[in-house]
């Protein structure tokens, strides 16, 4: 497998899953500067012209949800994603979705400084509708995490959800809100977060 990235981007999300796995031996890591992100050679493999994008037997996965899941499925001897058949899979799915619909469009509103007012009267149609609402969830949550999202068992929606918090949270697009400590203290405590830099950034 090939894995297209760039070191300072949002392929940081895949890193501690592919060090859970334990497959990193079997991605060939090729950057690609920013700066040639949109010239042909490229574009001939993401016409988006942005990574992660992921190349698997000729197949090219991008987004880096897709990403996630495809290998959190293709190694599901490894247990962290619910097989097809286990109830657990569409909450666990629901975070992969959560992630970039919901809060993906609450930080790009924060981070465009886009005014309560405005938010307000497009709430209707926002995917995460009101601030207090989505906090409410957030917090409603984390506190019923036992200790993971889906129980006793770690799985990817863990990984995935805590990475993208604190990736918020330190980007100041998020609070760091009390009840959010203890999911992302436990998920922040494992050897493959280590070197994910927001872990250490919102606990300065
Ligand atoms: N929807 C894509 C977005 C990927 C994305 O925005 N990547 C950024 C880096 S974090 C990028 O490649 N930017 C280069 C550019 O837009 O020129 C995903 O979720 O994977």
């Amino acid at each position: 497998m090939k894995l297209y990235n760039n070191s300072q981007s949002r392929v940081m999300t895949l890193f501690p899953l592919l060090k859970e796995l334990a497959i990193e031996d079997q991605i060939e890591q090729i950057q690609v500067p920013y700066e040639e992100m949109h010239r042909a050679e490229y574009l001939k493999i993401n016409p988006m012209g942005k990574v992660p994008c992921l190349v698997d037997q000729g197949v090219v996965i991008s987004e880096v949800a897709a990403i996630f899941t495809y290998l959190a499925d293709k190694y599901s001897e490894k247990g962290l994603a619910p097989s097809l058949d286990d109830p657990k899979r569409g909450a666990y799915l629901k975070w992969r979705f959560f992630c970039h619909g919901p809060l993906t469009e609450y930080m790009d509103l924060k981070s465009l400084d886009v005014s309560k007012e405005q938010i307000e009267k497009r709430k209707i149609g926002l995917a995460f509708g009101h601030e207090e609402t989505l906090f409410a969830f957030l917090k409603q949550v984390m506190q019923q995490a036992n200790p993971y999202l889906l129980g006793e068992k770690v799985s990817a929606a863990d990984l995935y959800l805590a990475y993208w918090l604190v990736f918020a949270i330190s980007f100041k697009l998020l609070p760091y809100l009390e009840e959010f400590k203890p999911f992302i203290q436990l998920i922040g405590s494992r050897n493959s977060m280590k070197d994910i830099p927001w872990f250490q950034k919102i606990n300065t």
